[in-house]
């Protein structure tokens, strides 16, 4: 089928669904507390709705352990509610792409059940089984990656939690049972799919001792299958593909989302994430060297630029929210929320906002471990408490754990945040008495209604390549798309930097006058200009 290529052109959404909107009253987010909220995305300007996994699942992952492809989980809903979301986005004009998890299942999955039963069933080889296990540890626990199974007499690999079985990607009959399973929604009619961790789908061979992750990043066959996979289903729909890629490089990026249509649309990579995190010091509280950002930016941008195209994205259910990571959770929340959407969303890319995050929602301060629902922060807990007390341990949890990015979306001041009628699955954030849809929606200058200008701006420019401007305040985030300049001031100092304003188009203090020569804390402004920074001291156009 003839690509149209939409989604260069499209804002994107994150729903995780458990903790979007609840109808049901059991707590717990669902489908159609998703479809009760059509109107309110689509004000928001978006043009799709990624929806984290809504599938059959023990939970042991929030759904990321699937255990049916092809049903919804009923904490979730129907297959009807299914339908009826997909028919009112449709109407809308919203797209919906659904999370594909095929790096692994739930060992619940009937292809596990099958495959762990003796060594010659006819999926026996659709996961990853040896005798004697390497010496690689899972991510979540930091102990072996291998469970041994007594059924089979024999070990398999779950890169994940032990309830997550990898999938074993070499066997040919297993890739052509995913391959039906993407049929199966497409020909529903969804738009496309978000890539559970793709990037890991193909082990090297023999599965040699080391660091598992960077053995499995971009593995032997991975873009023969994605090609394969293109072949066999994608191509046959005019639909979007966005890989979870941990571990892909730019050079790896311009094969897996390459222009030349052969594999995925696009990927999120993880070099941002890394510079205060990543999975060998996740639990360290540093802060971001805004420089680093941006020139890690810089370089993508200049990679893919004309070759393959790109994501955007601030945060998501994996990591922490953008405001406490980068901005200020004090009295510049709202402005540092607007000046970190300006940064980011106006590179070349396709944009994902995550719920939430047009609030400028904060991290979750927990103060028990019992308040925590994630495996991988349970287990870092478990772990952390071994050197620092429980005090410091759920702080760190707070700041850099999962959950504090997943407690509910804060819709109102009533009750569990007009969230839930019941007892919500996890705590909600304080201070949704103060940070609200409803409150934001009755200011002008709230983040909300900045964040459907930004979309509304960023749809109506036709941005030309991104240049960055170098500069050497290691907190000033500064680049320009043709005569548009965005400049941002990421920090809680006043800078100088001095430019010339012909028209300014989005601003998150006062309207700036035809002169800038300082960036107040968090200050940020996109505007027209026709020559560049002048007359400061510390800056030069790149
Ligand atoms: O959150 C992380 C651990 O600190 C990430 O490394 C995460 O595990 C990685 O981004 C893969 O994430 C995806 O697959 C996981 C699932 O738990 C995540 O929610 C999902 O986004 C396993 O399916």
């Amino acid at each position: 089928m003839k690509q149209s290529n939409w989604w260069k052109s499209a804002v994107a959404y994150q729903i995780y669904p458990k903790s979007f909107m609840d109808s049901s009253g059991d707590g717990v987010g669902d489908i159609c507390g998703i479809t009760s909220k059509l109107d309110y995305l689509e004000r928001l300007g978006i043009d799709v709705l990624w929806i984290s996994p809504i599938y059959k699942s023990p939970g042991y992952d929030n759904g990321y352990d699937v255990s049916d492809y092809c049903a919804i989980d009923p904490v979730f809903g129907t297959m009807d509610d299914f339908n009826h979301l997909l028919k009112e986005a449709h109407r809308r004009k919203l797209k919906v792409i659904m999370d594909l998890v095929v790096n692994h299942t739930s060992d619940e999955h009937p292809w596990f059940i099958a495959s762990k039963s003796s060594k010659d069933n006819e999926k026996s080889d659709w996961y990853i089984w040896r005798d004697k296990p390497n010496n690689w540890t899972d991510f979540f626990s930091g102990n072996s990656a291998w469970t041994y199974c007594a059924e089979r007499g024999q070990y398999y690999l779950h890169m994940f939690s032990e309830k997550q079985p990898d999938l074993n990607w070499d066997c040919d009959e297993l890739r052509q049972a995913v391959y039906d399973m993407m049929r199966f929604w497409l020909d529903i009619g969804v738009d496309g799919f978000r890539m559970d961790v793709i990037s890991y789908i193909s082990k090297p061979e023999d599965l040699p001792d080391g660091d598992m992750g960077k053995l499995c990043a971009n593995g032997p066959h991975v873009h023969e299958y994605l090609r394969e996979m293109r072949r066999e289903v994608l191509s046959d729909f005019d639909i979007m593909t966005v890989g979870e890629a941990a571990g892909v490089t730019v050079d790896e990026a311009l094969k897996y989302a390459s222009n030349d249509g052969a594999e995925l649309n696009m990927v999120f990579h993880f070099e941002i994430n890394d510079l205060d995190g990543g999975e060998s010091c996740k639990w360290v509280l540093r802060k971001t060297n805004i420089n680093k950002m941006q020139a890690l930016h810089t370089k993508w941008q200049n990679a893919l630029h004309g070759k393959a195209w790109n994501s955007l994205y601030l945060s998501n259910h994996d990591q922490p929210r953008a405001v406490p990571r980068y901005g200020d959770e004090g009295k510049l929340r709202e402005r540092s929320a607007k000046a970190l959407a300006m940064c980011i969303y106006f590179m070349e890319g396709t944009p994902f906002i995550y719920q939430g995050e047009e609030l400028g929602m904060t991290a979750c301060d927990f103060r028990s471990v019992k308040e925590l629902r994630d495996i991988e922060s349970i287990n870092a807990y478990n772990n952390l408490i071994k050197t620092y007390s429980a005090k410091e341990s759920i702080e760190i949890i707070s700041r850099r754990g999962r959950d504090s990015a997943r407690t509910p979306m804060q819709w109102d001041n009533i009750a569990n945040a007009g969230f839930t009628s019941g007892m919500p699955w996890i705590g909600i954030n304080p201070n949704y008495e103060e940070i609200n849809t409803a409150e934001q929606e009755t200011r002008t200058d709230s983040v909300l209604n900045f964040y459907r200008k930004l979309i509304k701006l960023r749809k109506s420019l036709d941005l030309g390549e991104y240049k960055p401007i170098k500069t050497e305040h290691e907190s000033l985030f500064c680049y320009k798309r043709g005569n548009v300049l965005v400049a941002a001031n990421l920090s809680a100092e006043t800078v100088s930097i001095a430019f010339e304003v012909r028209k300014a188009l989005l601003y998150n203090v006062d309207e700036p006058g035809t002169h800038i020569n300082t960036l107040q804390p968090f200050e940020a402004i996109i505007a027209e200009t026709r020559t560049i920074i002048k007359g400061a001291e510390a800056y030069a156009e790149s």
